[in-house]
């Protein structure tokens, strides 16, 4: 047996009962009195700014020994018995290589209230606010707090268990506009995601050599033996959560929490709330957007990149099948963009990541068929409910599941039913609702040849949108650059299960970064509003979509998924110079008949679709007017607030 193996099962959850039933130390821990073994990796492999990061954290976190990955398949292998071993992961037995994870019910999301940005003076954190005013564009914590926070965290946080060191590249590896990171983490979970989400292994570590890197340090926040056994075998430490970022020393400490944002350091700490400053620094955007490259028929290719606030169907948007005959969508990324202009001014757009962590309930055959196809092999699941073939369920997969089927919850109720209760008398759910998918980006059918470019696909227009169930109408245009960042800053939409907030409020999401800004939002937005000075630079026109427009009855007015091909087709003409918009006084909007309507399934109304009613955006100017004063503050840029008053302008005048 390889030593690695060895030293994975000596950790699994079955010896630490048996131990802990003896009343004894696990053996593992013996191993502490010892100097600290590499049990996979050398560590003189790595190069010196490397080697003591991971030696500090060594030193800080104690853990029994040290696992250097190399990102091989059999590494990978290695890892997912010792994960089943442990009992984190149970194979899907209908899918190949597929994996499904419960955690413990305390840690099911990202924790936005304990995650913070740590920078000498708030103000670079966040907007100064008045009195009594709760900010919500970022927490800050001071270098003394965070000082003071790691050392009541940190220190001893990994005994008995493996430190893992994750070299990742966020973008292709060796790409100009890719950059690495190094995270030290004692969840082989998160490992294993790490390496489904990014390019890991010691091909990055050469592409690194003396370079630089965001330093990423995890741990789940119990050291062994724990004074219970963990729910569900997902240990956690939800009482003292904290995600900190300090974006000056390009450094992520995440402690208590094994799941999704929170863990897997390089989605959201690193690759948007850090990115964002080093973007800001070196002249370019980090931002939440898919990007998806649509073809006409003409064989006419353009890329666009848009921005939507968790569970608005982002991932449902850049997998699209378009129903507009003889178009191609195809998908660059689901989450992330990073772009910067060329030396010709064209903006280019990498995805950072080279997988998709997809919120599971809703996806279905017919909501988002390439993401079925891509989950069918080398996928991890969490949370989901599985079935008695040995498959998995969620909301949303009623109608391709065989009839008969016996499902358990994802908290391990038998033979579940959709008019089941919970002992509060709420409906009670199979799938946690931010039960997710972790699969490779490459097993997606319509991902874009150029989707690993180094270079960068070009992004011909921007798109924002949100949950908007009144008043907004499906698309408009922007007058301009700077009215385009004022539409991303006013973005606003209903609540999602992503985060911890469970009621359904429409809530603002300025660029759909409310949650990811690494710095102060004021500051953020002058940088967007910096490009229009910059010369030669060819900016992209910018939009706003909204797909869930309701009317009386509470139903959508547009059919949404492969539909929304029709949106960026008349965009992409629009950005061709193709004179089809009437103007408005929220920006400009398809004339009658620019939109191509043909063959929908049901009629559609133009005018329900592209109503701006004058009360609605009276109420919506002062809704935003209210949010920047009392969020924002003296940090808002004076051309946004300019472009609030010539909207409130225009609006009066209708
Ligand atoms: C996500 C999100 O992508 O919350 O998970 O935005
Ligand atoms: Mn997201």
């Amino acid at each position: 047996m390889p030593s690695l193996y060895v030293n994975l099962l000596r950790r699994s959850s079955g010896l630490w009962k048996a131990a802990h039933q003896l009343n004894r130390t696990p053996y593992i821990l013996s191993l502490n009195a010892r100097a600290l073994s590499v049990i996979h990796g050398n560590l003189d492999s790595l190069s010196k700014p490397v080697k003591d990061f991971v030696e500090k954290n060594a030193e800080l976190c104690k853990p029994a020994n040290i696992h250097i990955c190399d990102g091989t398949p059999e590494e990978s292998k290695n890892l997912l018995n010792l994960l089943q071993n442990e009992g984190v992961l149970r194979p899907i037995k209908k899918y190949h290589n597929c994996w499904h994870a419960i955690t413990d019910p305390k840690d099911v999301a990202r924790v936005e209230s304990k995650t913070v940005i740590c920078t000498p003076s708030e103000r670079d954190t966040r907007p100064i606010l008045g009195k009594g005013v709760k900010g919500k564009l970022n927490q800050w914590m001071s270098p003394k707090e965070f000082e003071a926070a790691k050392n009541d965290r940190f220190p001893g946080a990994m005994k008995g268990r493996t430190m893992y060191v994750i070299p990742f590249s966020m973008g292709p590896v060796g790409s100009p506009l890719s950059k690495i990171g190094i995270q030290c983490t004692d969840s082989p979970y998160v490992v294993a995601s790490m390496s489904i989400m990014t390019r890991v292994g010691t091909k990055v570590l050469d592409v690194l050599g003396e370079g630089e890197f965001v330093r990423c340090l995890h741990t789940l926040g119990q050291p062994l033996p724990m004074e219970k056994p963990p729910v569900n075998n997902w240990p956690c430490n939800p009482e003292k959560t904290l995600i900190a970022h300090v974006p000056a020393s390009r450094e992520i400490i995440s402690f208590g929490s094994g799941y999704g944002g929170n863990s897997l350091l390089g989605k959201k700490c690193f690759a948007l709330r850090i990115a964002s400053c080093i973007a800001r620094d070196e002249g370019w955007l980090a931002e939440h957007m898919l990007i998806l490259g649509i073809t006409n028929p003409k064989g006419e290719k353009k890329y666009v990149a848009a921005a939507f606030p968790s569970a608005c169907g982002k991932t449902n948007l850049a997998m699209m099948n378009p129903t507009l005959p003889g178009y191609k969508v195809e998908c660059v990324g689901d989450d992330i963009a990073w772009m910067r202009f060329d030396s010709n001014g064209v903006l280019r757009a990498i995805n950072p990541e080279c997988g998709f962590f997809g919120v599971a309930p809703g996806t279905s055959t017919k909501t988002n068929p390439n993401a079925m196809a891509t989950i069918t092999s080398n996928t991890v699941f969490t949370n989901v409910a599985s079935t008695d073939d040995g498959g998995v369920f969620w909301e949303g997969l009623e109608d391709e599941t065989p009839k008969g089927a016996k499902i358990t919850t994802w908290l391990g109720v038998e033979n579940w039913n959709k008019d089941m209760k919970t002992a509060d008398g709420k409906k009670m759910l199979a799938a946690h609702p931010n039960s997710r998918f972790c699969t490779p980006a490459r097993q997606c059918p319509t991902m874009d040849p150029a989707w690993e470019s180094s270079e960068g696909v070009p992004i011909s227009a921007l798109i924002f949108g949100g949950r908007r169930p009144q008043g907004v109408p499906l698309v408009y245009e922007a007058f301009n650059w700077k009215h385009g960042v004022f539409v991303g800053a006013a973005m606003r939409s209903e609540a999602t299960a992503a985060a911890e907030h469970t009621a359904k409020v429409v809530m603002h999401d300025p660029f759909a970064m409310r949650p990811f800004f690494g710095y102060n939002f004021g500051d953020y937005l002058r940088h967007w509003l910096s490009f229009e000075d910059k010369s030669g630079l060819k900016l992209p026109r910018i939009y706003h979509a909204n797909w869930f427009l309701k009317d009386k009855n509470d139903k959508f007015v547009w059919p949404g998924f492969g539909e929304n091909s029709r949106v960026i087709d008349w965009i992409i003409r629009r950005c061709m110079g193709e004179e089809s918009a009437v103007e408005t006084p929220i920006g400009y909007i398809p004339k009658e008949g620019a939109l191509n309507f043909d063959g929908l399934d049901s009629p559609v109304s133009y005018k329900e679709l592209f109503n701006v009613p004058k009360d609605f955006w009276q109420k919506e100017v002062q809704e935003i007017r209210e949010y920047f004063n009392e969020q924002v503050n003296q940090d808002l840029p004076q051309e946004v607030a300019d472009e609030l008053k010539a909207l409130e302008e225009r609006v009066s005048k209708m």
